[in-house]
């Protein structure tokens, strides 16, 4: 141990073998690695430094924290602070993360690695970091009043441990919990095997992304904490459909994507086109012989999948969650159904009673991306994107994966909507007006032992309205 190492080693309270998290003294401070920030939303391209022997991982408009390598530990810098986060185009949320983003960067490193972790806190109030799923010294864990005490606003402590299992893992506050994460507090850290690891494939393409939702009323800006089911942001690392980046691949890559799930609700995944199976868990990867196909993956409330396909079809597959109201953007909406109701005259009337109504939603709520609605300042539209054919009418927690054949190894940018090759596309057919059946029934088709005289037609309309999603 040199002697610089020793006076960090003493200076921030760490000792060899009794680790304990501490807080760094000001002549530490200045030895501490520089904070790298970043304010660009765009999915930055993957980290990877000149001795990695990994596939790094790409974050979904997000980037990977640069670390410095000091007497053979890998030193990082956190700074836990308010952001201001672009959630969609022309919607910006005031939010809480680290170096200048919500989520925070992902940590990436390898099986065995020594890793040093500074976190400044320059938020309001007082915070701390637990490292998800991680094995480490009780005393790392980060649980304030518990394992630590909570760093308070400006002061800066250290966290250093061992890498010790490959895998994906989560970092988040354990002070004052719901607000902090309320307010977008939460990040990706993601272990490589430090050799080839019988249960983790070597992968072509590797991405990642946090599932957090908000609730942000449209108008404002700052998320309401003391929310408890009713978020209206249905968010992937902080940005909102058509807010979020694609997942570009070539033809034939190996594709795994790891998703962490930091709201508090289940969200079903859903890959179109492919058949995927779950490698991983935050518990670490699942034993080959366990896992079956699926097109859609349940991920719980702190949980991590890590999801892997062939992806052998070219295209542009819809990637979302399968809760409709998640696929949505907010909307200050106290609507009820109306499928199928006249309003014709009852407008107006209507709009005495609810302020702010309007005549929509009589053929579903498609009209909607069509309509010219007033929308309110700093808030996305409930259901939008371009597509090539129109409006996607999504929002909220929904991407695309292209699968391309020309896309090169390791290229990650946007290519132009798919090519289809000629015949291939759904399309209107030309028909009769009033097409006939080919026969009344069904000549196999049991008949009813008693028909009823009356038919009987349920109109279904749902008497109450709901806020958010
Ligand atoms: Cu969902």
């Amino acid at each position: 141990m040199n002697k610089s190492r020793r006076n960090f080693v003493r200076m921030a309270g760490i000792t060899g073998g009794a680790f304990s998290v501490a807080a760094v003294s000001k002549y530490t401070l200045a030895n501490l690695p520089e904070p790298v920030e970043r304010t660009d939303t765009n999915t930055q391209p993957p980290y990877q430094p000149e001795d990695a022997n990994y596939n790094p991982v790409v974050t979904l408009n997000g980037w990977t924290l640069p670390w410095r390598y000091k007497d053979g530990v890998k030193e990082f810098h956190l700074v836990a602070e308010p952001v201001v986060r672009e959630m969609a185009p022309g919607f910006k949320a005031h939010l809480w993360g680290y170096n200048g983003q919500s989520p925070g960067p992902t940590i990436e490193v390898v099986e065995g690695d020594r890793v040093r972790i500074f976190v400044t806190n320059k938020l309001p109030e007082r915070t701390s970091i637990h490292w998800h799923g991680q094995r480490l010294p009780n005393g790392m864990d980060g649980v304030s009043g518990l394992t630590q005490p909570a760093i308070e606003a400006g002061k800066t402590f250290v966290y250093e441990f061992v890498a010790r299992r490959p895998g994906t893992f989560m970092y988040h506050p354990h002070a004052d919990e719901m607000t902090q994460m309320a307010m977008g507090m939460m990040g990706f850290w993601v272990t490589h095997p430090k050799v080839p690891h019988p249960a983790i494939h070597k992968v072509d393409r590797d991405f990642c992304f946090l599932l957090s939702s908000y609730d942000i009323e449209p108008g404002s800006y700052t998320p309401k904490i003391m929310t408890m089911t009713d978020f209206n942001i249905w968010s992937w690392n902080s940005r909102v459909f058509p807010g979020i980046d694609s997942l570009n691949v070539r033809l034939n890559d190996r594709v795994r994507i790891r998703i962490g799930n930091l709201t508090m609700t289940n969200h079903p995944i859903h890959l179109h086109g492919h058949e995927f199976e779950v490698t991983g868990t935050d518990g670490g990867p699942t034993p080959p012989g366990s896992r079956w196909p699926e097109v859609t993956t349940d991920i719980a409330v702190g949980q991590m999948r890590q999801i892997e396909f062939i992806a052998n079809e070219e295209g542009d597959w819809a990637f979302h969650c399968h809760k409709s109201h998640h696929a949505m953007n907010a909307m200050g909406h106290n609507v009820p159904t109306l499928i199928g109701v006249d309003h014709r005259g009852v407008a107006e009337k209507i709009s005495d009673l609810i302020p702010d109504y309007m005549v929509m939603g009589e053929r579903g709520m498609g009209d909607m991306t069509e309509m010219e609605m007033p929308l309110p300042e700093n808030t996305a539209p409930m259901m939008t994107g371009d597509g090539p054919f129109g409006s996607v009418e999504m929002g909220g927690m929904f991407s695309v994966v292209k699968v391309r054949k020309d896309q090169a190894p390791g290229d990650y940018s946007n290519p132009e909507w798919f090519n289809h090759p000629e015949g291939t596309i759904s399309h209107e057919i030309e028909m009769d007006e009033n097409p006939r059946r080919e026969s009344d029934a069904g000549s196999g088709s049991m008949r009813l032992a008693k028909v009823s005289e009356e038919t009987i037609e349920v109109k279904v309309r749902k008497p109450k309205s709901h806020n958010g999603h």
